[in-house]
């Protein structure tokens, strides 16, 4: 039997886009299946379920063009929000993609005027974040991309990108804000082409920047299997950088439009290399959760109860993975082959180059190696379907 109720706590660093609660259920065959649910009754719902954090783009919570009264009207509502539940404003974001003004793109546009705009907007959204104490500020660049490639050179579009990054960068060190950059890749959609389709291009672009330690990533699971790839080596390529600044858990059916379902609800053998993934390598950053209620649902919660549900099972799978001696066994006998070669080409020598040159390693009794693969992988089945 489980060791508890998988119900979540505030230490399990659970957060939710107030989007995904608002969003309505419409998509482009058909019309909205659910009343949107204003931002204080998403927060307020979150904080009774034991959500640490909740994610905003800024026009989740102002409306688009709203008058410095009613913003400064809605921040402290929120904010008393926060001080009354304890939750916080763990990830904020700007909304460069809705307005029509966006529709060629927002810091990749051909319209330095329209660059501007969006500059202004993400640094309005800064001091919102700001206000808040939210540390982690995302680029998920939706309109960053092209139907026509005869519309804009690909280099020119990265260096507009670039410049305006550098430039938020600035103003973050200027204002003394303790805010990070963490750009969302995605490979299509709203977009035929994205820029910065998957992690290993945002990681490389990153190093072109100003500041590249104050930029990093954050993956989510819908995204990389919309380009046909493995999250868990995503994720892993992430982590590995010391860029993991966030996460956007979800599921999504390889290779087709973005689907946004629920984390766990398509492919639980990936969801749980992906917890496992952010257990064993010590994630410290919330544990983000973007995806869209089914349409046919009249409210949001049940989205919110089973993420965050499904995390903590598999979290207790990975334990059981952990503690399993057969297992752990096979692992053992897998990674300890040739104990005394381990390390030997970590450091070079003109010795060590030469002495490796002349060593005898028999391919053909490296081959006769036993790898039990078969057996490791129906226990994670089993461990998956509950047998042991
Ligand atoms: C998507 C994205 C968005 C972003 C969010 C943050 O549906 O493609 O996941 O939900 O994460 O808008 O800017
Ligand atoms: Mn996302």
């Amino acid at each position: 039997m489980p060791s508890h109720d998988y119900a979540p706590t505030r230490d399990d660093r659970f957060a939710f886009g107030v989007w995904c609660l608002q969003n309505r259920g419409r998509d482009p065959f058909g019309d909205v299946t659910r009343r949107e649910f204003p931002a204080l009754e998403c927060i307020k719902g979150l904080a009774q379920r034991n959500c640490y954090g909740f994610e905003f783009h800024d026009n989740d919570i102002i409306p688009f063009g709203a008058s410095a009264t009613l913003r400064d009207q809605i921040v402290s509502d929120i904010k008393k929000l926060m001080a009354d539940t304890g939750i916080k404003a763990t990830m904020a974001t700007t909304n460069t993609f809705y307005h029509p003004v966006f529709k060629d793109g927002a810091f990749t546009s051909s319209d330095p005027a329209v660059r501007l705009f969006a500059t202004q907007k993400v640094m309005r959204c800064i001091d919102l974040a700001a206000e808040f104490g939210t540390e982690i500020f995302v680029f998920w660049g939706g309109r960053e991309g092209v139907e026509v490639d005869a519309s804009k050179d690909p280099i020119s579009a990265a260096g507009w990108f670039r410049d305006s990054l550098n430039f938020l960068c600035e103003y973050v060190r200027s204002q003394g804000y303790k805010i990070k950059f963490s750009i969302e890749p995605k490979p299509n959609e709203p977009r035929g082409d994205l820029f910065l389709p998957t992690v290993g291009s945002v990681l490389a672009f990153i190093q072109t920047l100003a500041h590249p330690g104050m930029v990093g990533i954050n993956p989510e699971t819908a995204h990389i299997k919309m380009a046909g790839l493995n999250p868990y080596h995503e994720f892993a390529q992430a982590l590995d950088a010391g860029k993991l600044l966030d996460v956007h858990l979800n599921g999504q059916k390889p290779l087709r439009f973005d689907q946004d379902l629920t984390f766990g609800s398509d492919d639980i053998k990936e969801a749980f290399y992906t917890v496992k993934l952010l257990l064993d390598h010590k994630y410290q950053g919330t544990i983000g959760f973007d995806a869209h209620p089914y349409r046919t649902e009249s409210d949001p919660w049940d989205f919110v109860d089973r993420s965050m549900r499904t995390y903590l099972i598999l979290r207790e799978k990975a334990r059981r993975f952990a503690e399993c001696k057969e297992i752990q066994d096979i692992l053992k006998e897998l990674h300890g082959a040739h104990a005394e070669l381990a390390g030997y080409a970590k450091s070079f020598s003109k010795e060590a180059a030469a002495k490796l040159k002349s060593m005898d390693l028999n391919p053909e009794a490296l081959v006769s190696r036993k790898l039990p693969y078969e057996r490791l992988d129906q226990l994670v089945t089993e461990i998956l379907l509950g047998v042991i």
